[in-house]
């Protein structure tokens, strides 16, 4: 596997393994509720899953006020959690821009808040040294008639998206890109059946404005510079080139009133676990309320994940996508670091006595293995059964389990990493 050899465009992307995603718009305030009825899905899509008429959603901008919102807390936060960038969404499917855009009045600088979301987001990522990116819709837009998807105030017959694209996503785009610093990337999503000449011309745009300004997977056809996984997706096998997967930590994206399953600190760590190892990069979301406060329970979460990275991220940080094992790994997950010449074993189901772990298939002559949280060494047994054909690695552990949610193991390799093919 390629370890971080990337040119030098992605190679921040490549090393950061973890970021932030902000889902946060006019939605926040229904937060999945209106008029007593449940959205059937995604809160952030309410104004489409219940066909609410524009002229009625158009009243939350007068409810759009988040009285405890602090750039700063968002981004030292992300920052204690282990997260090396955020993803702000500009502007949603719903067509509200949280930027001051003088390319429409639906923004955020036509509510009583008044007050430029974007900017405080990127002048505090630059201050406390965060990577600040982007979530822009390029396709779908609720409000504008020519946007993709209000069937309902709209007749679809009468739209011309040329009209939209030139008239609202090109302009907008230049202003995010020409307006608010240095963006590490620009996310966009639902590029549906957009003809590919415009997301190329899309996709030069950015180029233009920001060549060094990543574009993700959904811009379409290929033309980004990593691979999006669908929602909550982990791909089966790793891969060598970039690639990112987006994740919620309970069931939506934006702000729920209802939705309290959240993710366990040790499913958010599996995640991590899985995508990295796999050589990807984990955007896990949170949806700040109507207050711009994020969900006491997204935090619990995340500082807890963020404990444990504080303490196991070598296992994590300069890591690429490990060579896939012959067989599933039913103790856990692994991360490999070709600089380090190490690989990481993520036990996440300790074993009863007699407290041994096997790992099959490694072909590498083993060095020494150590608990990662403490150094301690660890007695092993390597061995080759030629009739088997079968490479195996027995690992003592110790009776008390360092870590319950995963603890690491750091097993040093003579050489590069080879994995034994069946
Ligand atoms: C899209 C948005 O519709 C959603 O609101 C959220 O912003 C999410 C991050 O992205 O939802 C998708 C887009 C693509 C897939 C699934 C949901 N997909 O490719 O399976």
């Amino acid at each position: 596997m390629a370890d971080n050899i990337a040119d030098n465009k992605l190679d921040w992307f490549r090393n950061a393994k973890y970021g932030l995603f902000i889902h946060w718009g006019l939605y926040t305030i229904p937060g999945g509720e209106w008029n007593g009825q449940l959205a059937p899905h995604g809160t952030e899509w309410i104004m489409k899953t219940m066909r609410i008429p524009l002229k009625d959603y158009r009243e939350l901008l007068s409810r759009f006020d988040p009285d405890a919102f602090d750039p700063y807390y968002y981004v030292r936060r992300a920052k204690e959690w282990g997260m090396k960038y955020i993803v702000l969404t500009a502007k949603h499917h719903d067509g509200f821009a949280l930027f001051d855009t003088k390319v429409s009045d639906y923004s955020v600088m036509h509510t009583p808040y008044g007050r430029d979301i974007v900017r405080q987001f990127s002048d505090a990522c630059a201050s406390e040294g965060l990577t600040f990116c982007v979530y822009y819709s390029q396709m779908q837009d609720w409000e504008d008639p020519d946007g993709n998807g209000n069937t309902w105030d709209y007749d679809p017959a009468c739209q011309d998206f040329s009209r939209y694209f030139y008239g609202k996503v090109i302009p907008q785009v230049r202003e995010l890109l020409t307006n608010y610093g240095k963006l590490g990337m620009i996310w966009f999503d639902t590029p549906y059946d957009m003809p590919v000449a415009l997301c190329r011309e899309l996709a030069g745009t950015v180029h233009a404005c920001q060549p060094d300004c990543l574009i993700n997977g959904r811009i379409g056809y290929g033309i980004g510079d990593f691979r999006e996984a669908a929602d909550n997706a982990i791909p089966l096998l790793s891969r060598s080139d970039p690639w990112e997967s987006p994740m919620t930590l309970n069931h939506t994206w934006g702000y729920s009133r209802r939705d309290n399953d959240f993710k366990s600190p040790r499913q958010v760590l599996e995640n991590l676990v899985r995508v990295v190892g796999k050589g990807g990069n984990l955007l896990l979301n949170v949806g700040p309320d109507e207050h711009g406060m994020i969900p006491a329970k997204s935090e619990e979460v995340l500082c807890a994940a963020g404990e444990w990275l504080r303490v196991n991220g070598e296992s994590i940080y300069g890591t690429s996508g490990v060579p896939d094992f012959p067989y599933l790994i039913p103790w856990g997950g692994l991360t490999y670091s070709s600089c380090r010449r190490t690989l990481y074993l993520h036990v996440m189901h300790y074993p009863s006595y007699p407290y041994r772990l096997l790992l099959t298939g490694l072909e590498t002559p083993v060095t020494g293995i150590r608990l990662l949280r403490s150094g301690a060494p660890l007695q092993f047994m390597q061995s080759y059964e030629p009739a088997r054909d079968e490479h195996r690695l027995y690992i003592s552990l110790p009776e008390v389990c360092p870590d319950t949610d995963d603890t690491v193991l750091a097993v040093s390799l003579s050489g590069p990493v080879s994995v034994q093919k069946i």
